[in-house]
C-alpha cells in the first residue's frame, strides 16, 4: 500500500521570529517538507490580505485548503492532520501533562515568559530595533497599560525560568524533557524556544546571572537541541513562494478536516450571543496584535477552535484560549 499523499503546507513567517521556530523545528523534526511565504518584518502584509485575514501575528500556517492562527494551534493540528509517526507525548499521559504546561508556561501572555525575553533585547545589536518604523509598528502589536517591568526583573524571570529547567526537568541527567533518547519531542519544542532564542542574541542574557556554568544540563540541552534541529534540515524540502502563489496553492488544495464539528451550543459564548452556524463574527487575539479583528461567517466552534470563513472564501481555524469571538451587529451584518 503506497503511504497517503502529504497535504501541501504553506508557512508565513520571517525567519528570525522565534514563534515561527516552532513551528519550523516541528517540521524539520518531523521531516515534512513545506512551502514558505516570507514576511515583512512590519506591516504591511499584502500576502496575508489576500487570504482575507487582518490578523497581524507570525506565524501563519495553512495545511490543504485550511489555515490555522497561533503556533498554540497550529502544533496540534501538523500532529493530528499530517500522516506519520507523532512528536507529542502518548495522549493520556503524565508526559502529555507536563508537554501542555510548558506550553503555557512559554507561550502564555501578557506577562509571561516571551514578554519578558522581549524586554531583554538587546536594542544596540539588533538595527532593527532602534528603526523608528520598526518601533511604531511594535507599538501597535503590544498596546499600552501595565506597568512597565524593568530588564532586572526580566532577568530574574529568565534565570527562575532556566534553573526550574535545570533543578526539575531536566536534573536526573535525561537527553530530552520527555525522557528517552530518540531525539527531541514536542515537549522540547515547547520548553526550548525562549531560552534558546535569547542565548542566541549575543547581549540578551547577563552571563554573571544566566550562562553554562551555573546551568549546565541546560546549556548541553540546548547544545544538543541545536544539533538535533540542524540535523533534521537536512530531511525536508522547503521551497519559497510569493504571495499570490501561496494563495493558489492553498485554494486549490483538498481539505484535511471534513466537517469541523459545527457550533457547540454547550459552549457559553455561543449561548451568550446565540451564535449559529453562518453568522457573521469578529474573531481578534485578546494579548497581542488585538487591534486587528478578522469577521467572517461563523463555520465552528468548540471548546478547542472557532472557525470561520473570510469574505476571500479561506477557512481560517483560531484557538479559543487567546482569542475572542462576538458576533458582528445585525445592523452591521445586512451591510
Ligand atoms: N500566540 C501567538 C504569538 C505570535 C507572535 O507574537 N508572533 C510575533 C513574532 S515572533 C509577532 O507576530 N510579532 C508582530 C509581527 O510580526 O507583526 C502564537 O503562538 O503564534
Amino acid at each position: 500500500m503506497s503511504s497517503p499523499v502529504p497535504p501541501p503546507i504553506v508557512l508565513y513567517h520571517y525567519p528570525f521570529s522565534p514563534y515561527a521556530r516552532r513551528i519550523v523545528w516541528y517540521l524539520r523534526l518531523r521531516g515534512i517538507s513545506y512551502l514558505q511565504c516570507l514576511q515583512p518584518p512590519i506591516l504591511p502584509r499584502p500576502d496575508i490580505s489576500l487570504l482575507g485575514l487582518k490578523y497581524r501575528r507570525i506565524p501563519i500556517l495553512s495545511i490543504g485548503r485550511d489555515i490555522y492562527l497561533d503556533t498554540r494551534l497550529i502544533l496540534p493540528k501538523l500532529e493530528s492532520l499530517v500522516p506519520g509517526p507523532p512528536l507529542s507525548a502518548p495522549p493520556g499521559s503524565p508526559s502529555l501533562a507536563l508537554q501542555s504546561l510548558l506550553s503555557l508556561w512559554t507561550t502564555s501572555s501578557p506577562g509571561g515568559l516571551f514578554a519578558h525575553a522581549m524586554n531583554l533585547l538587546p536594542g544596540a545589536d539588533l538595527p532593527l530595533l532602534r528603526d523608528p518604523a520598526f518601533q511604531r509598528d511594535r507599538a501597535d502589536f503590544v498596546g499600552g497599560g501595565g506597568a512597565r517591568v524593568s530588564r532586572e526583573e526580566s532577568m530574574g524571570a529568565i534565570r527562575d525560568a532556566v534553573a526550574l529547567l535545570e533543578g526539575t526537568v531536566l536534573a536526573d541527567g535525561r537527553e530530552w524533557v520527555l525522557g528517552g533518547e530518540g531525539g527531541p519531542s514536542l515537549g522540547d519544542i515547547e520548553a526550548v524556544w525562549v531560552v534558546h532564542w535569547l542565548t542566541g542574541l549575543k547581549g540578551a542574557l547577563d552571563e554573571r546571572v544566566v550562562s553554562g556554568e551555573k546551568f549546565p544540563r541546560v546549556y548541553a540541552w540546548l547544545g544538543r537541541f541545536q544539533r538535533a534541529v540542524e540535523e533534521a534540515k537536512g530531511r525536508v524540502e522547503v521551497r519559497t513562494v510569493e504571495g499570490e502563489e501561496a494563495r493558489g496553492v492553498i485554494s486549490g488544495a483538498e481539505r484535511v478536516e471534513g466537517g469541523c464539528g459545527g457550533v457547540d451550543g454547550e459552549e457559553p459564548v455561543v449561548r451568550k450571543y446565540g451564535l449559529r452556524e453562518g453568522d457573521l463574527v469578529e474573531v481578534w487575539p485578546v494579548d497581542t496584535g488585538s487591534a486587528h479583528v478578522d469577521v467572517g461567517r461563523l463555520v465552528g466552534l468548540s471548546a478547542v477552535e472557532v472557525v470561520f470563513e473570510t469574505d476571500k472564501g479561506f477557512r481560517v481555524h483560531a484557538p479559543r484560549d487567546g482569542f475572542r469571538v462576538k458576533p458582528v451587529k445585525r445592523a452591521e451584518a445586512s451591510l
